[in-house]
């Protein structure tokens, strides 16, 4: 039997090519494409609808895991958000990606290795839409019985600390002092979720979730995403997930 993780995939391009998901609803389309901002290229950005009938399929057919982002850069097809800082730092170091300091960039590492590795309860628990805001349809749990999901309040009490420790040791107003680098993007898809939901944080909490809301690369994306909905129907954006 053949599987289809195992069938070649085309060779990949040498001019930059970055896959992307739904813009309303991906989480780590949001750091690969802002990554890809930091690290001074331009891709052509492809996007794959996820949640679709077809959506296997078209994630199997660029991406070894099936999952976005991917992307091609110099002959390469690079599958995972870190994989992909990493490289453009190496290709570009001194490119906005990580902290120049040493000691900066190895904390800097350490944060965005952290959301990279765990919070998948708060990432399911409170799924990623950055049209919808709760509460939009009668029936549906509260966003009290949503924090009270296994795992997202400490989850959540996890990332405020990293907040609050990182904005304190490197003075803000980014998580590693003066410049927006590859952590916030990592950590700016986690801040939308309060949002959507409706969920009150620390007042420090949300006003690194409001300045996050305000930096251009992500007013950028959430101008695409509100251009996805207009397109596709925002009902069918709002029923996701
Ligand atoms: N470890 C991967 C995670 C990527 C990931 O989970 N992507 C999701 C979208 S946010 C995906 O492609 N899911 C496939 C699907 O929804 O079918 C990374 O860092 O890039």
């Amino acid at each position: 039997m053949t599987n289809a993780f195992q069938d070649p995939l085309p060779p990949a391009s040498v001019a930059p090519v970055l896959h992307l998901g739904s813009a309303w609803s991906s989480g780590w389309s949001v750091p690969g494409w802002m990554i890809c901002q930091l690290g001074g290229i331009t891709p052509e950005d492809r996007i794959i609808f996820l949640s679709r009938p077809d959506s296997p399929p078209k994630l199997r057919a660029v991406s070894p895991s099936g999952r976005v982002p991917v992307l091609e850069i110099d002959g390469l097809r690079l599958w995972d958000t870190l994989a992909i800082a990493e490289y453009l730092w190496e290709r570009n170091p001194g490119c906005a990606i990580w902290p120049a300091d040493p000691a900066r960039r190895a904390i800097a590492r350490c944060m965005a290795a952290e959301m990279h590795s765990h919070f998948d309860e708060v990432r399911n628990g409170l799924p990623m839409n950055l049209i919808k805001r709760w509460p939009v349809r009668d029936g549906l749990p509260s966003n009290v019985k949503l924090m009270a999901r296994p795992g997202v309040r400490a989850g959540t009490d996890r990332i405020e600390a990293i907040w609050r420790d990182a904005l304190a040791r490197f003075g803000g107003p980014w998580l590693c002092g003066a410049d927006f680098c590859a952590v916030d993007a990592m950590h700016a898809p986690m801040t939308t979720r309060y949002t959507t939901y409706g969920v009150d944080l620390a007042p420090d909490s949300m006003a690194f979730i409001a300045q996050m809301a305000a930096h251009p690369l992500m007013q950028a994306w959430r101008a695409r995403a509100e251009a996805q909905a207009d397109a596709i129907g925002r009902d069918v954006v709002m029923a996701s997930p």
